[in-house]
Parts: structure tokens; C-alpha cells; sequence
């Protein structure tokens, strides 16, 4: 049997559309693990390709096709997906998106996936070897993660990323921000794999560092702690993500820094406190977060600083105001998005009875795009004002005032920086050219 797993992507991080630099790209863990969790006995040849990087052979002839999709590539998905079943190849479509709108998924696909794919998915394969696949699997608890698969990477087309190094110990959050599709998509639920199968995993990987794609892996303090107790004997450099909640923890700070740890990114999400409150992340205290920075620094470990605009309580001011912030906090690598209502969250519901969601296309909802009405300022002046602050935080100054005072690895942080200052560069022009995107680019004409 001949599978073919299919990340698709959005105009702006689509390989020969888009223009997502290299340096900013690694390697997706979706498709890879659905490779590694394909079971021997269905006897299965596995091929994936991440759209990001090379371009989906339209005239392939496999058995069965498996989408995995997020709400912004999730058109392209089903364009795909369209194609490939006029030809009389069935599709599989799970993910994220398809969780969240699973009977919009249905539309396009013969199967659609919902929830944690470890049991279902291997299921599905020897059923459909079978000849009796079903229309729906879903999944809302995961199996133990013990013993875990390791990710395909083999099958990746390796030299289109920075590192193919990426790696997860955890999945889910317990923190129920507004517009975050994390608690909307597995609930306020989370899940770890033993510290030693994740550091077996991380050992195995070629080279010297790696990324740790979990959304938040401090949850589970003592967890936290053991694992990256763990992952300081391996003796490698590595990137991940954080919540505030690490700055209230000096210990846990303290063994981050030591595991190797070289930077993380957090979600800041705005300087008014008041936003803060209106989105649900009562853990972040606008007035912690320079200490916060500072004692991510002192630990060198770089900060990945995410803020979003447009929310409630923003006025014209907050651009300048946050920009000034990463300037003065010394952020390594800020980061700005705006507020956007992934379905099934609390942000959408809301917006959604206020009518305030502009648009329901879902090609736009890749956090550079307006999709909601603000309350304090008009669309476009928010759309202006976050191509403003891409622009103002990656000047060549900015840039040099905020690593000088980080004193955190520059060895990484100047080609990331110069990475995020081309995005920002092109962003207005890539957020047109998501606006014209054709979503059936490449692919034949029925
Ligand atoms: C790593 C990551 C990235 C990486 C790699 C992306 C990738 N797709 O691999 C990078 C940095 C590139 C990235 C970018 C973005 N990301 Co991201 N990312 C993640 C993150 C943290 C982990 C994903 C992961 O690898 N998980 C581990 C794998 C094994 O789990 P999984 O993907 O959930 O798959 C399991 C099941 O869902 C299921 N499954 C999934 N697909 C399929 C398909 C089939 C056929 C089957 C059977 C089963 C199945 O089976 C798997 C095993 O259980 C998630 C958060 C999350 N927990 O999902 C956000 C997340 C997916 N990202 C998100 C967003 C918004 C983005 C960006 C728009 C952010 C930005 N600022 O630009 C971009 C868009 C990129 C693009 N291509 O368009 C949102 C998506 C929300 C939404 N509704 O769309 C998420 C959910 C985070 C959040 N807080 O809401 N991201
Ligand atoms: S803390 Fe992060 S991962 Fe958790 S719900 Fe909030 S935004 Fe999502």
C-alpha cells in the first residue's frame, strides 16, 4: 500500500509562492509522526511532503492520501484534497482544523480524523486494508506516550530547513487563553511522555541542538524539572516555548537555563493589562514581564517575545508602545500577530455574537491578517500598525540595541533576527499576495 501524508501551506509559507526564509523554518512533526505510527502489519510505503519546502506531485498515484490541516491552510487543503479525489484517490483529513469543523472537513475528504491520531490512525490503516474504512475516527483521549515511535525525518526533504531536529514531550495546555485553539482543540487537558523516551528520542537526532515544539512545557513544574534535569546530560542546545509561569519559579528557571537551554518563546500577548483580562491569561503580569526578560537573560536563555494587536483594549498607542517595550526589555526576537478567532474558541464565539468577524475565510487566518473588526482603531489602521512595528523592531538599530543588551547567544539570534527583518520587509507584500492566493496553485485543472 502507498501512502502519501500532505502538509499544505498558505500562500506566505508556500515553497516557490511564498517567501518564509529558510533560517526561520524547521522541520513540521505532524506528518513525520503519522509515518512513524503507521503499523508494520498494513505493509505500507509512506512518502510525505511539507508544502513549506517542495511541491505535492499532483499526477502521484497512492493508494490513500492523509491531510493534516490548520485553520490557515486549510483551504489549500481541501483544494488538494478535491483534486486527488477526483481521481479516484481516497483522503484522510485530520488535524487541528478538522477537530475544530470536522463536518466542513467531511465535504472534502472520505475519512476525516478527529483528536489524537496514535490509536486511530493505525486503525484506520488496516481497516482500510480491509476495505472498510469509516467515514469518522475520533480520538479525545491519547494512549500512554510510552515507547513512543520516533518521528520519521528520514523522510523529509532534509536540506529545506534549518534543522530537522524537532522533537515533543508534551501535548496540550491547561490554561484556556481566549483565542487559542490548544484547550478549544483537546480541552484543558495535559499529556507527558516519560523524560526518558524523550531524551532516548533527542539523543538519536544528528547534531547539536533541537527544538521542543510543545506549547507549554512548564504546566507540570515537577515534570518540567525532571525532564530537563534529563536533558542537561545530553549536552545540547536547544529552543522551545514557555509560559510566563517560568519567571514565578526561580528553580525551574534555574534548570531550564542549565538543561541547555538557549531560548524560549513566550506569549507576552500585549502590554495593557487590561487585554490581558479580556483574553483569559491571567497568568501574565505586564508589570513582571522586564524582570521576566531579565532573568530569562541572566540564565542565557534568549526571549522569543509574541504579542498580539487589535485586541479590545488597544488603542493607536499600543504599536509604539510595545515596540519601545522590546527595545527596553532587550527582547531577542520579538514577535507580533493579530487577534484572530480560530473557530472553536472562546474569541470566535464571542466576536461571532458581536459580529464583529469581518471575514470567514480562512485563508486569512494566519495571524497577519485582520479578520476582526477592532474596537478602538479601524482595520486598516491595525493592519498598518502591524506591518509598523515588524518594521520598527527589525530595524538594523533596534536589532543591535536589543542583542547588545540581551547578551544572550548571538551566534543564533543575528541569523534569526535577519530572518524576521526580511519577513518584515515583505510582510505587506505577502499579506497581498494571500489576498489574491490562487488556492489551487499547481494543481491541474479538473
Ligand atoms: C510546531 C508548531 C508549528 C511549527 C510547525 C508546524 C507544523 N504544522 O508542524 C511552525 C513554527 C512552522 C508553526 C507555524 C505556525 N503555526 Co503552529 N504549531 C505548532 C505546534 C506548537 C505543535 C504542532 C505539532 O507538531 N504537534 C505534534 C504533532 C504530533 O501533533 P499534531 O500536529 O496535533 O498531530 C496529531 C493529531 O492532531 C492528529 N493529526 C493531525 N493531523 C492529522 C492528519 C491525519 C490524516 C490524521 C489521521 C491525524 C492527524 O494525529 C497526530 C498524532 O496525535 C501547534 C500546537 C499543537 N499542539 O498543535 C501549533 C499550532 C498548530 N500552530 C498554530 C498557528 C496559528 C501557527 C501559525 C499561523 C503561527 C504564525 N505566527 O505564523 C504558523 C502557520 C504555519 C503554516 N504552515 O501555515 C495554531 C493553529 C491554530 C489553528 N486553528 O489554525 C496551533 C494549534 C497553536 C495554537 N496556539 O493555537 N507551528
Ligand atoms: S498558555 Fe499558550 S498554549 Fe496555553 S492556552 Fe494560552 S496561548 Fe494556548
Amino acid at each position: 500500500m502507498k501512502i502519501l501524508l500532505i502538509q499544505p501551506s498558505g500562500a506566505i509559507h508556500r515553497f516557490r509562492v511564498g517567501s518564509f526564509p529558510k533560517s526561520l523554518r524547521y522541520a513540521p512533526l505532524t506528518i513525520t509522526t503519522l509515518a512513524a505510527l503507521v503499523p508494520p502489519d498494513v505493509e505500507a510505503q509512506v512518502e510525505v511532503v511539507d508544502e513549506g519546502v517542495q511541491l505535492v506531485d499532483f499526477e502521484a498515484r497512492p493508494d490513500l492520501v492523509g491531510i493534516t490541516i490548520i485553520t490557515g491552510t486549510s483551504k489549500r487543503g481541501y483544494a488538494i484534497a478535491d483534486h486527488f479525489r477526483r481521481r479516484g484517490i481516497p483522503v484522510v483529513i485530520g488535524g487541528v482544523h478538522a477537530t475544530l469543523t470536522p463536518d466542513e472537513a467531511a465535504q472534502h475528504a472520505d475519512c476525516v480524523v478527529t483528536g489524537f491520531g496514535e490509536e486511530t490512525w493505525p486503525q484506520l490503516l488496516r481497516d482500510f486494508k480491509a476495505g472498510k474504512m469509516q467515514k469518522r475516527y475520533a480520538a479525545f483521549r491519547p494512549p500512554s506516550f510510552k515507547g513512543y515511535p520516533h518521528a520519521r525525518r528520514d523522510l523529509l526533504k532534509k536540506d529545506g530547513y534549518v534543522t530537522t531536529a524537532t522533537v515533543w514531550a508534551t501535548r496540550g495546555c491547561l490554561n484556556e487563553c481566549d483565542f487559542c485553539s490548544i484547550p478549544a482543540t483537546w480541552g484543558q487537558s495535559f499529556y507527558r511522555r516519560p523524560p526518558e523516551d524523550v531524551c532516548a528520542e533527542i539523543a538519536a537526532l544528528p547534531g547539536n541542538e533541537f527544538i521542543l515544539v510543545d506549547p507549554s512545557p512548564m504546566e507540570d513544574p515537577p515534570y518540567a524539572k525532571d525532564l530537563f534535569r534529563e536533558v542537561r546530560k545530553l549536552g545540547k542546545k536547544w529552543f522551545g516555548l514557555s509560559t510566563t509561569k517560568i519567571g514565578k519559579d526561580p528553580e525551574l528557571m534555574k534548570i531550564v537555563g542549565e538543561s541547555g537551554c538557549k531560548g524560549l518563546l513566550i506569549g507576552f500577548e500585549s502590554v495593557n493589562q487590561m487585554s490581558i483580562g479580556d483574553i483569559g491569561k491571567d497568568h501574565n503580569t505586564v508589570g513582571f514581564y522586564l524582570d521576566l526578560v531579565k532573568q530569562m537573560h541572566d540564565h542565557g536563555i534568549g526571549c522569543q517575545a509574541c504579542f498580539v494587536f487589535g485586541l479590545d483594549e488597544d488603542r493607536l498607542d499600543v504599536f509604539k508602545r510595545t515596540v519601545d517595550f522590546c527595545d527596553r526589555a532587550h527582547v531577542d526576537l520579538p514577535r507580533f500577530s493579530t487577534y484572530t478567532p480560530f473557530p472553536g474558541t472562546a474569541a470566535f464565539r464571542k466576536l461571532d455574537a458581536q459580529k464583529r468577524i469581518i471575514t470567514y475565510d480562512w485563508g486569512l487566518y494566519d495571524v497577519e491578517h485582520v479578520v476582526v473588526e477592532p474596537m478602538r482603531m479601524t482595520s486598516d489602521q491595525l493592519r498598518d500598525g502591524l506591518h509598523w512595528a515588524w518594521n520598527q523592531a527589525y530595524r538594523p538599530a533596534s536589532i543591535a540595541r536589543r542583542l547588545l543588551g540581551s547578551r544572550t547567544s548571538t551566534l543564533f539570534a543575528i541569523p534569526l533576527n535577519l530572518g524576521y527583518r526580511a519577513y518584515a520587509q515583505r510582510l505587506p507584500e505577502m499579506s497581498d499576495r494571500v489576498l489574491l492566493d490562487d488556492v489551487n496553485e499547481g494543481i491541474p485543472a479538473a
